[in-house]
């Protein structure tokens, strides 16, 4: 059952309830490959938030409070089924929301599950310590506590995988969640929280507020009741999300952007590397924070490598993103379309060389949708703005280098550090590279690996903190330090007891 309320806009949902806000104000959601507006989500205000926080404070004060670390851990596994059960389903709507293509987000939302099951697991496993002290006559231990209520800010290019990494951890360690999800693409976290329903979690665990980052997002950042914000964006916005987190002393989770190096040696399997580079750029329209967009190639092979990609990359299919043939989508919104657009001339004036792409596709039944064709530049210097900004779409720029040494000085050369490729066949080198690189994941011999074992996050501008792995159930916990003087004494009251 759909969850618009009134019409065809989609209601919040707080505290357990759908609702549009008397006199909400809405935003229309565009179909981004038909360019059709197909329903219309509430523009919240910062009253809205409120409501949410205060709901989800409730909650945690309440039923959500007094759960058991089992039964949190088999809500999240209810919860896990009620998803797979309509996985299909949710990964249409963000389809429909963002313009992926069905079979990358079928996968996710596929894989999705994984992450409640095995933070699930966690659950009963967030343990304090005992710890030996000096002095025998003092019993210590240490409690992990959850924080509260936690805040999620949310982008477009896939909504409930990126919720996944934070909403997991946090649900295991006892926490409430409000969510404010990309005006671009919401309606698939308000029908997601249906699967909560399904699972039988206490009303106000999970909570969405939709609407512009501006109002709804800086007022839930802003937010005194929210402990932690978790937030996945743009460098920029995630800067301004940190400073409004300071201002309440709520901890930060911040995955940015990225300029990734995907570095080809001349002694790689080029049969995998030339599909890994094209995963790396082209999968998913180039919309993903860990898009390889730079292709670091050493001078032996790079006409080679050149050739072999311009050969695949023209019979990419470009089309509609339902359709199982379909290689690329549509950028995800306008907005998206024309910054993307604008990078084509900020490369030909830096005088980088197009090879191939560059526009939109010419084919008419493309016209009304966000189309964009897959492009190459080739000999890209990394000096130029090209191969330093994030642009977030399907252009990747092809830099030569000699060696290690300047393949690893030209790919720590950014201000990102999230993503790396390095294809190799030779180990020792493999090695000295996923050493040498300043990012927080580095794949050898593959790209675009995610799982929920492993942690994930960026160096430098590319974020604070790690998602995934068992250590992120920390930051969605706070450790309180008990000392117990089993033999108390009266001890001299103006020195401290060292
Ligand atoms: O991002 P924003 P946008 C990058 C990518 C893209 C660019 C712009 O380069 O081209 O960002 O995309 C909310 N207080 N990435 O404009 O602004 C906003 O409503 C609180 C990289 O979509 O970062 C949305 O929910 N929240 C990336 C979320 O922040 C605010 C994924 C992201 O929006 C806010 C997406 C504010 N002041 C874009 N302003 C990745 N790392 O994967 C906005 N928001």
């Amino acid at each position: 059952m759909a969850v618009a309320v009134k019409g065809n806009t989609y209601g919040l949902y707080i505290d357990g309830e759908y609702g549009v806000p008397r006199d909400a104000k809405t935003l229309p959601v565009i179909n981004p490959a038909t360019g059709e507006e197909w329903a219309t989500i509430v523009d919240a205000s910062a009253a809205d938030v409120d409501a949410a926080v205060r709901a989800a404070q409730r909650a945690f004060e309440g039923a959500w409070g007094a759960t058991t670390p089992g039964a949190r851990a088999r809500l999240m596994h209810k919860l896990a089924d009620a998803i797979e059960a309509r996985a299909s389903e949710l990964a249409e709507i963000e389809v429909r929301d963002n313009g992926k293509l069905l079979r990358e987000m079928g996968a996710q939302l596929k894989a999705i599950p994984g992450w409640y099951r095995y933070f699930a697991g966690l659950a009963d496993k967030i343990e304090g310590e005992t710890i030996p002290m000096e002095r025998p006559t003092l019993f210590n231990f240490t409690l992990r506590e959850p924080l509260g209520v936690v805040g999620f800010v949310t982008p477009w290019n896939s909504p409930l995988l990126i919720l996944a990494f934070t909403a997991a951890p946090a649900l295991a360690a006892g926490n409430c969640i409000v969510l404010k999800p990309s005006e671009f693409a919401s309606v698939s976290s308000l029908e997601f929280a249906k699967c909560f329903e399904a699972a039988g979690f206490p009303k106000g665990v999970f909570n969405v507020v939709t609407g512009s980052g501006a109002v709804a997002g800086d007022a839930l950042t802003r937010h005194a009741g929210v402990a932690r914000i978790a937030f996945t964006g743009s460098a920029a916005t995630g800067a301004r999300v940190a400073a409004a987190a300071a201002g309440h002393y709520a901890s930060v989770g911040l995955e940015l952007g990225g300029k990734s190096p995907h570095i080809v040696f001349a002694d790689a399997n080029l049969d995998a590397a030339i599909p890994g580079l094209l995963s790396g750029i082209f999968a998913a329209g180039g919309q993903t924070c860990i898009a390889g967009s730079r292709a670091l190639v050493q001078r032996e092979i790079y006409d080679e490598v050149q050739r072999r990609l311009l050969e695949r990359t023209r019979s990419i299919k470009i089309g509609d993103p339902f359709l199982a043939e379909t290689e690329m989508g549509p950028m995800a919104n306008e907005p998206q379309l024309k910054k993307v657009e604008s990078y084509v001339e900020v490369a030909k004036s830096d005088g980088a060389r197009l090879v191939t792409g560059g526009g939109r596709p010419s084919t008419a039944a493309l016209q009304r949708g966000y189309f964009f064709e897959p492009t190459i530049f080739a000999d890209v210097r990394n000096e130029m703005r090209i191969a330093r900004e994030e642009v977030f779409g399907p252009i990747l720029s092809i830099i030569p280098f000699s060696d290690e040494a300047e393949a690893l000085r030209i790919a720590n050369d950014t201000m990102y550090g999230l993503g790396s490729g390095i294809w190799t066949s030779d180990i020792g080198r493999a090695i000295r590279m996923a050493r040498g690189i300043k990012a927080g994941t580095v794949w050898v011999n593959t790209y675009r690996a995610i799982s929920y074992q492993m942690p994930f996050g960026g160096y430098k501008a590319s974020g604070i903190g790690r998602e995934n792995g068992i250590e992120a159930i920390r930051d969605y916990t706070q450790t309180k330090s008990v000392w117990i003087e089993t033999e108390p004494v009266a001890g001299d009251p103006f020195a401290i007891k060292v």
